[in-house]
């Protein structure tokens, strides 16, 4: 235990722990009322006030927030504080009229470097440690997260970002990179790569911080024995702050969530009813110390499930599983957050009908999606048009919506199974879900 990071706060007693979360529930909830409207009249709608809160057993009186809520009010209308006492926005991965963006202060960039640096230490992590982040920078929140908290380790930390895995293999033989992190898909790509290039003697790795995307024990398994390393999951949202929402211990069986900061609920994704730990739902956050932007109940559609069961690792906080599935039907692929009804609306702009399939395969380590979609009478008369060409037009228009790649196939009219109860759209035969 010589290395924690916040050992005072990391297993203190679930006494001590419901003591920071009432009396920072109770001062959030006055800093939303006090400077958001929206969530002002969102209590108001429920014929709440601050003073009806007092404690985390009054948390189910708050209303729920959902990601519709922050698509709405982008892009400013969830902020809590002045813009000019904002340093820093982060967004998810996606999309035109889809995008969510979440915004930091000083303070909160401070707290979520905290958070990924308890990451950092609970995979053995120290300020001896080279730290190679293969994130994405940018926008997205992995990058810049784990670097933060890398600097607060002291780690001499390697900004790789994502992409060219020829420098990022001279980069971690060359300075000797002992932490990796990035999305489990790429280091599964990195592992393959640096056996092909029978490289495995001259790595020196040791862990793996991997995370973003659902991934199997059997991936876990098996980067682990070809990178010769221990890999830990990590967890999080934009929404919430990025990574280090929760992370994984030297136990491997469950993320703790870092519990000074987060509230963590788990309901009936139908009925919105609080369920009792141990059950199976969908995870629920309130955020407790942000202040730019705070979030009261943020659905995340992740379902897991929570427990308390003392953990060999001494932390006390709460652990959540791996997430089980989602309770919406939102897809990561290559790292990207997906919805179906973004390649709807594309399709049908571009003058085709809702009969089409989404199709998503993993090919050993890299995410492919095909999109089937059969061809209208219109199309058919149409010919000044090959199909080749209509092809692309919807591949460059989905290019730019999602952000990645995906395949399109005009297929022939009626050719896609029909379904009596609700429509099979999406396919997604990677499993990634399936052994958790
Ligand atoms: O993926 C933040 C992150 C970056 C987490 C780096 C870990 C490491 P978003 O792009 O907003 O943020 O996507 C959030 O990704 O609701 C989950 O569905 C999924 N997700 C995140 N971590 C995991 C994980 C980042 N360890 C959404 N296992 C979340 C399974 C995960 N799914």
């Amino acid at each position: 235990m010589e290395n924690y990071y916040q050992k005072e706060i990391e297993t203190a007693s679930q006494e001590q722990i419901r003591e920071w979360q009432n009396e920072r529930l109770v001062k959030t909830v006055h800093h939303v009322w006090e400077n958001n409207e929206f969530y002002r009249k969102r209590m108001q709608e429920k014929g709440v006030t601050p003073e009806d809160i007092k404690s985390v057993d009054d948390l189910y009186k708050l209303p729920f927030t959902t990601k519709d809520d922050l698509r709405e009010q982008y892009p400013y209308g969830l902020l809590s504080k002045p813009l000019d006492e904002c340093v820093r926005i982060q967004s998810t991965s996606g999309t035109t009229g889809r995008r969510v963006v979440a915004f930091y202060t000083q303070h909160d960039i401070d707290l979520w470097d905290d958070c990924c640096a308890r990451a950092i230490v609970a995979a053995g992590g120290t300020k001896d440690d080279v730290c190679h982040v293969s994130y994405g920078y940018g926008l997205f929140t992995g990058g810049p997260g784990l670097n933060g908290g890398s600097h607060k380790v002291g780690c001499l930390t390697l900004p790789m970002s994502s992409g060219n895995t020829e420098r990022q293999i001279q980069f971690m033989t060359d300075l000797g990179s002992t932490i990796l992190c990035c999305t489990p898909s790429y280091a599964a790509y990195l592992a393959e790569s640096i056996i092909e290039k029978g490289l495995r003697d001259k790595i020196k790795l040791k862990a793996g911080i991997f995370g973003a995307e659902a991934w199997t024990e059997e991936m876990r398994q098996d980067i682990q024995d070809k990178l010769g390393i221990k890999a830990y999951d990590i967890y999080g949202l934009t929404e919430i702050s990025g990574p280090g929402v929760s992370f994984e211990c030297s136990e491997q069986t469950g993320m703790h969530i870092n519990e000074d900061h987060f509230i963590a609920e788990i309901i009936d994704p139908n009925t919105g009813e609080v369920l009792p730990e141990g059950a199976k739902g969908e995870l629920v956050f309130t955020s407790i110390t942000k202040e730019a932007f705070p979030l009261l109940r943020y659905r995340t559609r992740d379902i897991c499930i929570l427990s308390r069961k003392p953990c060999s690792c001494g932390r006390t906080h709460v652990k959540m599983t791996k997430p089980l599935g989602r309770s919406d039907d939102m897809l990561i692929v290559k790292g990207v957050n997906v919805f179906p009804s973004q390649i709807e609306m594309v399709l049908l702009q571009k003058g085709l009908t809702s009969n089409y399939q989404i199709i998503v395969d993993r090919e050993k380590t890299t995410d492919s999606i095909e999109v089937k979609v059969e061809m209208t009478p219109a199309l058919f008369h149409d010919t000044m048009t090959t199909l080749e060409a209509k092809e692309q037009e919807i591949t460059d228009a989905l290019k730019s919506v999602l952000g990645i790649y995906a395949k399109i196939s005009i297929v022939e009219p009626k050719s896609i199974v029909r379904s009596e109860g609700k429509a099979v759209r999406v396919i997604d035969k990677r499993n990634l879900y399936k052994n958790n």
